[in-house]
C-alpha cells in the first residue's frame, strides 16, 4: 500500500520539491493551500494536473496554520504517515512588520499541528521546519546541532518556540517529532523578494537592458546557502529514522550578498566594481561604467543576521545526506534560469 503524506507549504518553494520528490517515491501527498485572492499554486500546477488529467496521488485541500479545526480534521482524515510542516511565514524582514502575525502562524501554528495529532493518537512522524535563523547573532563558527540560539528577529523567535515545542512533545507525549535546521537553500523556484532570486532576476533584467539597476541592503551579510532540492531529500531523510532527532542541514561554505551580485553578472559575462560605503556604496559594470546597484537602507534590518555557516556532521553520519551544489553553480542555475524565462518573455 502506498504511504501517505501531509504537507502544510505545499505551495512554496520547498513544497513543490518536496511534493515532487515523494510523489516520485510513491507516496499519496495531501497539501494544505491558503485560499487567496489570486493564483497561488504556480509552483506545483505541473504537478497537479498534466494535460487536464489530474494527478491521482496529489490532493490539495484549504487549510491554514491559523485553524486548529481544520487541522485536527485535516489529521483525522488523511491518516499521514508523515507530517511536513513547511508552512510558514517565512521572510525575516516582514515579520518585523507583522510580528504577532508570525507568531501566530510559525510558532504557535507548529503547537496546533501537534495538538493534533496528539489528539487523534495518530501513529505518524512529524518533519517541523525549523532554521538556522535560531542561532542569529552566532555563538560559534561553525554551528551545528549543540551551538546555543540567540534568534535576531520576530520570525527566529517564532521558529525558536516551534523548536522547543516539537522536542517537548517528543519528550512528553513519545511523538515522532523531528526537527530540520535548515541553512538557506535556494533555488529557481525561491520567492522573489529573497535575496539570491530578487539578484538573480534583477542581473538578468539589467543585462537584457530591461531594468537599469538594483537595490539591496546588506552587502556583507554572509550565508551558507545551498539548492533547495537536495534540502527537501534531507527532509525525507530525517523522517526515515528509527528514532526522532534534529539535524543540521548545510553546505559548509559561507559567501557574501556581495559575492552573490559579482558572480551573477560574471555568470553573463559581465564584472562589477565597487566604490563609496554604506549607503554610499555602488556597484558599475567594468565593461561600460553603467551604475547597477545601490543601496538602500529600506532593505536594513533592524537586528541583522551576519554570519551563518553550518556543520552537517550528523546528518552526513546518521542520514548519509550530503550537498552536491556548489555556490558557483547554484548562481549560476538561478541566473540561467531567469535569464532565459525574462528573455523569452520580453521576445528578446
Ligand atoms: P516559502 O516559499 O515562503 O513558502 C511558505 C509556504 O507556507 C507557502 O506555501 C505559504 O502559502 C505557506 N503559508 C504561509 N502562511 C501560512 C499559513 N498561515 N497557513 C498555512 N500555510 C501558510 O518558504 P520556503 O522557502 O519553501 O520554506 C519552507 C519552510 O522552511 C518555511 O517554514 C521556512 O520558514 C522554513 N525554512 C526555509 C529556509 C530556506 O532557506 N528556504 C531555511 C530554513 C527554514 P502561500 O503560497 O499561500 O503564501
Ligand atoms: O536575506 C541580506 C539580508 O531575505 C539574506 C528565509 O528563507 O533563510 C531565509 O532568511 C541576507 C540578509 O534570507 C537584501 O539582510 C541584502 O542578511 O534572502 P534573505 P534570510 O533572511 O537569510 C532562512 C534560513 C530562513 O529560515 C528564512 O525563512 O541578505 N539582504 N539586501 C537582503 N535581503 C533581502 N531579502 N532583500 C534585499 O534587498
Amino acid at each position: 500500500m502506498k504511504k501517505t503524506a501531509l504537507v502544510s507549504g505545499i505551495t512554496g518553494q520547498d513544497g513543490s520539491y518536496l511534493a515532487e520528490l515523494l510523489i516520485e517515491k510513491g507516496y499519496i501527498v495531501h497539501g494544505i493551500i491558503r485560499r487567496s485572492s489570486s493564483f497561488n499554486t504556480f509552483r506545483i500546477d505541473h504537478l497537479y494536473k498534466d494535460k487536464d488529467i489530474l494527478n491521482e496521488n496529489l490532493f490539495l485541500h484549504y487549510g491554514d496554520l491559523n485553524d486548529s479545526s481544520n487541522l485536527n480534521r485535516m489529521v483525522e482524515k488523511v491518516q499521514p504517515k508523515e507530517i511536513y510542516n513547511l508552512g510558514a511565514q517565512s521572510h525575516v524582514q516582514v515579520s518585523f512588520e507583522v510580528p504577532e502575525y508570525t507568531a501566530e502562524v510559525d510558532a504557535i501554528g507548529t503547537l496546533r499541528f501537534l495538538d493534533a495529532i496528539k489528539d487523534t493518537g495518530l501513529k505518524t512522524k512529524f518533519y517541523q521546519a525549523s532554521t538556522s535563523e535560531l542561532y542569529g547573532k552566532v555563538k560559534e563558527i561553525p554551528q551545528n546541532e549543540d551551538t546555543p540560539f540567540h534568534p535576531r528577529s520576530p520570525y527566529a523567535a517564532a521558529k525558536l518556540y516551534a523548536y522547543w515545542i516539537v522536542k517537548n512533545y517528543r519528550e512528553a507525549y513519545n511523538l515522532f517529532a523531528s526537527n530540520g535546521i535548515l541553512f538557506n537553500h535556494e533555488s529557481e523556484r525561491r520567492g522573489k523578494t529573497f535575496v539570491t532570486r530578487k539578484i538573480s532576476v534583477g542581473v538578468s533584467k539589467i543585462v537584457l537592458g530591461i531594468e537599469k539597476n538594483i537595490s539591496l541592503g546588506n552587502l556583507d551579510a554572509k550565508r551558507d546557502w545551498g539548492y533547495a532540492p537536495e534540502f527537501v531529500e534531507g527532509m525525507w531523510r530525517i523522517l526515515q529514522t528509527s528514532d526522532p532527532a534534529d539535524f543540521v542541514l548545510a553546505t559548509g561554505e559561507t559567501h557574501t550578498v556581495r559575492e552573490f551580485v559579482e558572480k551573477a553578472f560574471n555568470v553573463l559575462g559581465e564584472e562589477i566594481i565597487w566604490s563609496g560605503e554604506g549607503v554610499s556604496e555602488i556597484g558599475v559594470l567594468k565593461r561600460t561604467g553603467q551604475q547597477v546597484v545601490n543601496v538602500n537602507e529600506r532593505y536594513f534590518r533592524p537586528t541583522e543576521v551576519d554570519l551563518l555557516i553550518g556543520d552537517y556532521t550528523k546528518a552526513k553520519q546518521t542520514l548519509g545526506w550530503e550537498p552536491k551544489t556548489k555556490f558557483e553553480d547554484l548562481v549560476s542555475i538561478m541566473v540561467m534560469s531567469d535569464f532565459k524565462k525574462i528573455k523569452q518573455r520580453n521576445n528578446l
